[in-house]
């Protein structure tokens, strides 16, 4: 599986996917990959995304990574993701709508738009709570 770095405003539910997949991938791929995954995954502060002055971290940070997701929780008012702010970025960036149960279908597809904006190449529709759409999340992950 690829290493992968979550962007996302704080409460977006970055940590709920890191361990989703986690846990998804100790059902698919058994023992040893909760270590090997727990070193694949980068969560970071929602800080990071919401000020300006640390957006610079967030790039020194993707040096790590192969592939960059963009978190946008679907029940939220707004986005801080910028126009093209995939552009800051010399790694593929996908995106992440989260929360997918708690919202409507009206602010789900607000919430693609968003991430569609920010410049996301492929963006996918999830709720970690109720296991939705984390399949093609991962399958994408092994694939790329
Ligand atoms: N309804 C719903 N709540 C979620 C989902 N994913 C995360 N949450 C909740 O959103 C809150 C913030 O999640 P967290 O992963 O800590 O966000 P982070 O700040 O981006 O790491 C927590 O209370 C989660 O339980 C989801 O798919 N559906
Ligand atoms: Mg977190």
């Amino acid at each position: 599986m690829k290493k992968v770095m979550f962007v996302g405003r704080t409460y977006a539910g970055k940590t709920t996917l890191c361990q989703y997949l986690m846990g998804e991938s100790i059902k698919y791929k058994k023992t040893q990959a909760i270590e090997i995954l727990g070193k694949e995954l980068i969560d970071t502060p929602g800080e990071y995304l919401e000020r300006r002055g640390l957006y610079r971290a967030l790039q020194v940070t993707s040096a790590e990574a192969d592939v960059i997701i963009f978190v946008q929780d679907a029940t939220a008012d707004g986005s801080m993701f910028a126009p093209m702010f995939t552009s800051m970025f010399t790694k593929p960036v996908i995106g992440i709508v989260t929360k997918c149960d708690a919202a409507s279908r009206e602010q789900t597809a607000l919430a693609v738009k968003y991430l569609e904006n920010a410049g996301a190449k492929k963006i996918f529709l999830t709720s970690a709570v109720a296991g939705k759409g984390m399949e093609d999340v991962i399958q994408y992950l092994e694939d790329h």
